[in-house]
């Protein structure tokens, strides 16, 4: 074992989802392994014990697995399992993990940022029960970054990961697993594929986008083997390095070839797409976009026409800013709604301690208790079972959803790569107001409540504060303000849009239309648009 020396780094506070930044920060000497060793320092059990890697294929996966195998081995890690060609969902890895019995997992991805070697690498670590680490470790971790000055490693050759097989690097075993099979197996237990492949056979037709990135071998296994979708229904399902040069964020911009395809004249029945570590998902129907917030609440009100959910839910939870469609599911149904901060592993504690069965995130993921990460081809899969059992349209179903619980119109303004201290500065306009603005009366609305979200853990009592700014009206409506801790150039500021339209009012105007009062009142109490000299969103979603 050889031990080298790292330079400790002042700035590298893993935000949402881990540590992401630039593929040229993580080539800079010393940089991965420095995390890598703050993981192995912080986590002692992985001594001894069984670690899961593998990741959505991006450029740099290679390398830093390699890198991760020769410290594992010289950390002293039993077992490795790795998917083969580096290869595993962010959904699949956390399984992997559970069913391995695992003391963790490393993840390689960044996942809806862009990849190649001028965009963005990223790692996280996940804990033995499948999530992302809580925050009391990554804040451990976090503090070892800073203060390691070496970390250890043993001289090996790489590891040949294109098939499956054993390999060893010291004492430490290394298998090369399929990335697909035990996710799929999952997936068996859950759905009911027989009902779906015959709604398939029927003439029912699907079309998926993997966005060259990491889902296309687990949506190949899923609809073209199991469910005997035409391989030609399947789009950009073979992972590239750098994603075919794209941005593998599901979303009307990223996504526009989809879109475009589900609202032309031809349109299959069914559309969906994974990002770029396969744990978000998107639906559209014929001519319709589901709203990942609506997709949420859709699939609470109808998870148990799915086998593995048959008794029903024991509560759902959502991150703050989406929207709260699924509340009146959950009210409805007579079971507990939880409201997270952004970010997964706020779902994790919820799950172990079965108090929620559904949870998801405006930005396009969800997920049940089947995993600890939110799984993009479980959602897809989930809609089309329910679509199969109901024997109704994608829209025909969301139509049906807003006649019984009405309709929250929503949308997602994103300014990416502002100038930091300018999103700053609009954080802090509206943060200086929030204790005035109760009573105030703006464009005919009157604000009910205002204020800067902090969430306690109803498991661990943990808090956590400065979770975004939310500004509710009386009419129901609201807005929400966030800085999004996932973006690697400036910063990325987020204007969440909410305003509900009760059962029998009209749930077919234009959204951007319908939003756009509240959207002048956020712009109005922050001065939004003045201080960023931004006229219109980089994203609307
Ligand atoms: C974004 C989303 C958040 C999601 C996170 C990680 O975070 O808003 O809902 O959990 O990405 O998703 P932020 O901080 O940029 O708003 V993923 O698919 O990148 O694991
Ligand atoms: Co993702």
């Amino acid at each position: 074992m050889t031990t080298h020396a790292t330079t400790p780094f002042d700035d590298q506070k893993p935000g949402t989802s881990g540590l992401r930044k630039q593929v040229k920060v993580f080539q800079q000497t010393g940089y991965l392994e420095n995390f890598v060793q703050a993981i192995f320092d912080c986590v002692p059990d992985l001594r001894g014990g069984t670690l899961i890697v593998g990741g959505d294929g991006r450029y740099y996966n290679d390398t830093a697995i390699q890198i991760i195998l020769r410290m594992a081995a010289a950390n002293g890690v039993a077992k490795v399992r790795v998917g083969q060609g580096g290869l595993l969902s962010t959904p699949a890895l956390s399984n992997l993990i559970r069913v391995s019995n695992a003391q963790g997992g490393i993840i390689l991805s960044a996942s809806h940022n862009p990849g190649g070697p001028n965009g963005d690498f990223g790692i996280k670590f996940n804990g033995d029960n499948g999530g992302s680490a809580v925050e009391s470790v990554t804040q451990a971790i976090f503090e070892r970054t800073l203060e390691i000055d070496s970390y250890n490693e043993i001289s090996a050759d790489d590891v040949d990961l294109s098939a499956l097989g054993t390999a060893h690097i010291g004492d430490m075993q290394i298998e090369i697993v399929d990335p697909v099979t035990d996710y799929m197996a999952l997936m068996e237990t859950l759905f009911d594929f027989d009902k779906i492949k015959a709604m398939i056979s029927g003439g029912f037709s699907v079309c998926f986008d993997g966005m060259h990135a990491v889902t296309g071998p687990y949506a190949k296994a899923a609809f073209i083997q199991r469910l005997g979708v035409p391989a030609g229904s399947l789009m950009n399902v073979e992972p590239s390095e750098d994603f075919g040069g794209g941005h593998p964020d599901p979303n009307p911009v990223y996504a526009k070839a989809l879109f475009n395809k589900m609202f032309a004249d031809d349109a299959p029945d069914f559309g969906a797409a994974s990002d770029g570590d396969g744990d978000r998902n998107i639906v559209l129907g014929k001519g319709l976009y589901v709203s990942p917030s609506d997709s949420l609440a859709i699939l609470a009100a109808n998870i148990h026409l799915a086998p593995g959910y048959e008794e029903g839910i024991v509560g759902v939870a959502r991150s703050m800013p989406t929207s709260r469609a699924a509340d009146l599911v959950a009210k409805k149904a007579g079971v507990d709604l939880f409201e997270t901060p952004t970010g997964w592993k706020f779902f994790g504690n919820l799950l172990d301690a079965g108090r929620i069965t559904l949870c998801g995130e405006e930005s396009a993921g969800a997920s049940s208790d089947h995993a600890r990460e939110k799984d993009g081809l479980w959602a897809i899969l989930a809609w089309l079972n329910i679509v199969a059992a109901r024997g109704m349209s994608v829209k025909d179903i969301v139509r049906d959803h807003w006649a019984t619980y009405g309709r929250h119109y929503y949308s997602r303004h994103d300014y990416e790569a502002l100038d930091t201290a300018k999103a700053q500065a609009v954080m802090s306009a509206l943060e200086g107001k929030l204790a005035d603005l109760p009573g105030q009366s703006l464009h005919g609305e009157t604000v009910s409540m205002a204020d800067s979200f902090a969430y306690t853990d109803s498991v661990d009592g943990s808090v956590s504060r400065n979770q975004g700014l939310r500004v509710e009206f009386e009419s129901g409506s609201r807005f929400v303000m966030r800085l999004s801790g996932t973006g690697t150039v400036g910063a990325t500021l987020r204007l969440y849009l909410e305003k509900y339209a009760p059962p029998g009012e009209d749930h077919d105007a234009d959204l951007q239309e319908t939003l756009k009062q509240i959207a002048a009142i956020a712009d109005e109490l922050t001065d939004l648009k003045a201080i960023t000299q931004r006229a219109a969103p980089s994203v609307m979603s």
